[in-house]
C-alpha cells in the first residue's frame, strides 16, 4: 500500500521557505499588502540564504522524531526553489542554488521520506487570472486585468513545472498541492479543479511517481486529506463512511513563512498534545517551521523542536506506528494504540488516580512510559462504589490506575 510508511511515521516536518522569508511578515505578504511584482521583487533580489543547510533541517526533523520532511518548492508568489526551464524567478537565478536538490539529497541521506509542496497558484504568472486572493484584486482597473490572461497557457506552465519536479530529483514520496477555492467572493471567481486540469495532473503524478502520495487540494480525491490548523475530533470518513487517510498541518505561531515580529509561539506541551490527538484519531501531524531570511531555523523554533524531540525520545512508541483505539478515554486525555499496547496520554494530571471506563480485566500491566515504572491498578468492585478510590456511579469494569501525585 502506497501510504504504509505514512501511516507508520505519523509525524512530519513542513518547511515554508521562499523570498517571503526575507520580507519576514507572513508568506502571504504580497497579497495581504497588495504589493506589485516590482515591490515584491526586492526580496528576491536579496534572496541569498547563506544559512540554508538542508542537512541540518533533515537532521533536526529526525531528532524531533519525524519520519518525513516537506519543502515548499514554490509558494503562491511564484518564486521557485528549484531550477526551472520555465521561469527565471528562481533561487538558481538569485543565488545559483537549486535548493530543492539540496533538500531532496539531504532528506534521503538521513533516511527520511521526501515530500514536496507545490502551489497551484502563481500570482506572478501573466496568464494566471486575478481572483479574490490575488495581490492586484483592488487595482483601479481591476475589471480589465483579466483581458488577455489565459488559464490554458497557465495550466501548461503548471503541468510543466510539476513534470520538472517529478523527473529531476529521483524518487519523491509525497506531494502537497495547494490549493483549490472554487467559490466566488467580492465579484471575483475562485479556482476549481478544472483550472488546474486536476485529473490530468494527478494522472501525470501517478505515471511519473507511482508510489508517491498526493494530497486532496487539487480539488479531487487523491490519497490523503489535509485539515489545516485544526485537529479533527474523530477519525475522518468520506460522505460514504469510508475512512480517510489524513494529516493535520500546524504552524508554530500562526504564520507558515518566517514572521519575525510574531512571537505567539505555541508551547511544546500544546504541540505534543496536538500530535497525540491526531494519532488518537488515526491521523498524522505535519508541523511547520519557517526558516529565516538567511535560511536558518529560527532559535525559537529550534527550542520548540528540541523540547518535542526530548519528549519523542521517551514516548515514540505511543506515536510512531500507533493509531486509534476503540475504547472511551477518560476526560483527562486520549488513547493511542500500537498492537496490543494501549497508551494513555494525560493532558491534565489527575490527583492520585485516573479511572478508565471499560478497561477492568483487560489490562495485564500498567506503567509510565517515560521511565518504565510500574503503576498499581485496581478494578472497580461494584460492592465498593462508595470507596474513596472510585467515584460513585462509575460503571462496573472501570480500571483505576494509581498515579504519582505530581506529573513525573
Ligand atoms: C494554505 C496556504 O495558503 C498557506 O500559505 C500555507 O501554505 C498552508 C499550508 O496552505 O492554504
Amino acid at each position: 500500500m502506497r501510504q504504509e510508511w505514512f501511516d507508520e511515521a505519523r509525524f512530519g516536518m513542513f518547511a515554508h521557505f521562499g523570498v517571503y522569508s526575507v520580507a519576514a511578515r507572513h508568506e502571504w505578504v504580497q497579497s495581504y499588502e497588495r504589493l506589485t511584482d516590482e515591490e515584491y521583487r526586492q526580496y528576491a533580489d536579496h534572496f541569498d540564504p547563506d544559512r540554508f543547510d538542508a542537512r541540518a533541517i533533515a537532521r533536526r526533523a529526525k531528532e524531533t522524531g519525524m519520519g518525513y520532511v516537506v519543502l515548499t518548492t514554490k509558494h503562491h508568489d511564484g518564486f521557485c526553489l528549484f531550477d526551472s526551464a520555465l521561469t527565471d524567478f528562481t533561487s538558481q537565478h538569485t543565488c545559483g542554488r537549486d535548493l530543492v536538490r539540496e533538500f531532496v539529497d539531504a532528506v534521503r541521506a538521513e533516511g527520511l521520506e521526501v515530500g514536496l509542496y507545490h502551489s497551484l497558484i502563481d500570482w506572478r504568472h501573466p496568464d494566471f487570472t486575478v481572483d479574490w486572493n490575488h495581490p492586484r484584486r483592488d487595482d483601479e482597473n481591476a475589471a480589465a486585468l483579466n483581458e488577455g490572461r489565459d488559464m490554458a497557457r497557465y495550466r501548461e506552465h503548471l503541468h510543466g513545472q510539476v513534470q520538472e519536479l517529478l523527473t529531476q530529483y529521483g524518487q519523491i514520496d509525497y506531494l502537497f498541492f495547494d490549493f483549490t477555492y472554487p467559490e466566488e467572493r467580492d465579484g471575483w471567481a475562485g479556482k476549481g479543479p478544472e483550472d488546474w486540469n486536476a485529473d490530468d495532473l494527478l494522472a501525470m503524478c501517478r505515471e511519473l511517481q507511482p508510489d508517491m502520495l498526493v494530497n486532496d487540494r487539487l480539488g479531487i480525491p487523491a490519497d490523503f486529506v489535509t485539515p489545516e490548523q485544526y485537529q479533527p475530533t474523530a477519525p475522518l470518513v468520506d460522505a460514504n463512511g469510508v475512512p480517510q487517510v489524513w494529516e493535520a498541518c500546524q504552524t508554530l505561531n500562526g504564520s507558515w513563512g518566517y514572521h519575525r515580529d510574531n512571537t505567539d509561539q505555541k508551547s511544546p506541551a500544546l504541540l505534543v498534545q496536538m500530535l497525540a490527538d491526531s494519532v488518537s484519531m488515526d491521523g498524522n501531524m505535519l508541523l511547520n517551521i519557517g526558516p529565516d531570511g538567511r535560511g536558518a531555523i529560527a532559535p525559537r523554533d529550534a527550542r520548540t523542536l528540541d523540547a518535542i524531540g526530548e519528549w519523542m525520545l521517551l514516548h515514540r512508541d505511543a506515536i510512531v506506528g500507533a493509531g486509534h483505539a476503540e475504547f472511551t478515554p477518560p476526560r483527562e486525555g486520549v488513547y493511542t494504540r500500537r498492537g496490543d499496547r494501549l497508551y494513555l496520554h494525560l493532558f491534565s494530571w489527575p490527583l492520585g488516580f485516573v479511572h478508565l471506563p471499560d478497561l477492568g480485566g483487560k489490562v495485564s500491566f500498567a506503567r509510565l512510559l517515560n521511565d518504565g515504572s510500574w503503576l498499581k491498578t485496581s478494578v472497580t468492585d461494584p460492592e465498593q462504589q462508595a470507596s474513596h478510590m472510585t467515584p460513585a456511579g462509575e460503571a462496573e469494569g472501570t480500571l483505576t490506575v494509581h498515579l504519582p501525585v505530581q506529573r513525573p
